[in-house]
């Protein structure tokens, strides 16, 4: 289903909550500023190749062509569009309370290049059911047509821990198309993949996942990121960065006031 984000501000939360618990995903359209989205495409290349020579240097450039991963500290624009999130009170209101950055990647789809991507799969390897541990948000920083790439989806396949034949996958499969600009929301149980680009431009996109604070992320953002630029950075964005759910390392990290411990009591 998509969803025009003018009526957002007017709608309560149930019809987002149907969509995602029926079918899986919803598209929001016109969710995403320029002044966001068009930095964070201009920048993708230059952060793909910063992750492409570590991916050759460590062996594992054929299966990840086109992806980048945990891009948070390679340009400010990605810091930027979380600071902004749309849908941060539809997240909260999805997970019951906060939530955290469990992985900021992106995808660059091109012709006749593959990679884990393009294989039908899931981004939460542990089953979840009918619990909100993730939730996955594609931002589309291009158009997405069937001719480029858009990615296809199992309507209510996150209801199913197996994952489907491809056949049968194909077979059921809808496509998320949009305009640069829509954003993607889907239950990261659900079962997709990217679509093959046939046209001779990319298809880009950013993909961070969202968890409850306790899921372990996919990287340490907190670490990543250090301490130096803190002041910088909103108290929302702190928080879903991570700051206030670490693990603390020593006694004297665990022995702290309740307002300075490393995994603070509100986050659950
Ligand atoms: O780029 C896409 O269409 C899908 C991205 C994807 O599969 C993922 O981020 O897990």
């Amino acid at each position: 289903m998509t969803v025009n984000n003018s009526k957002l501000f007017n709608m309560d939360f149930n019809e987002l909550d149907f969509q995602l618990s029926d079918r899986g995903w919803f598209i929001l359209e016109n969710a995403v500023d320029p002044k966001y989205y068009i930095p964070m495409r201009d920048d993708l290349f230059k952060v793909y190749e910063i992750c492409r020579e570590i991916q050759i240097k460590n062996g594992i450039d054929n299966v990840t062509y086109g992806t980048s991963h945990h891009i948070i500290n390679q340009s400010p624009c990605y810091l930027e569009y979380l600071e902004n999130l749309p849908l941060r009170d539809y997240f909260t209101h999805y997970f019951g309370g906060p939530f955290i950055l469990n992985s900021f990647g992106a995808v660059i789809v091109e012709q006749k290049q593959e990679s884990y991507a393009d294989k039908v799969h899931r981004d939460i390897r542990t089953f979840s059911g009918t619990y909100p541990m993730m939730i996955n948000s594609l931002v589309m920083l291009d158009d997405f047509t069937e001719e480029n790439g858009a990615t296809y989806l199992m309507s209510g396949s996150h209801l199913c821990e197996e994952k489907p034949s491809n056949d049968v996958f194909y077979a059921k499969a809808e496509r998320a198309t949009g305009k640069a600009g829509s954003l993607l929301v889907f239950n990261s149980n659900l079962w997709h993949a990217a679509g093959v680009n046939q046209t001779d431009k990319p298809r880009r996109a950013v993909t961070p996942t969202y968890s409850k604070p306790f899921f372990k992320q996919q990287m340490d953002y907190s670490r990543l990121l250090g301490y130096d630029r803190l002041e910088k950075m909103s108290e929302n964005l702190r928080q879903m960065i991570g700051y206030y759910s670490r693990v603390p390392s020593s006694l004297d990290e665990w022995y702290q006031l309740p307002e300075n411990r490393f995994y603070r009591r509100e986050q659950g």
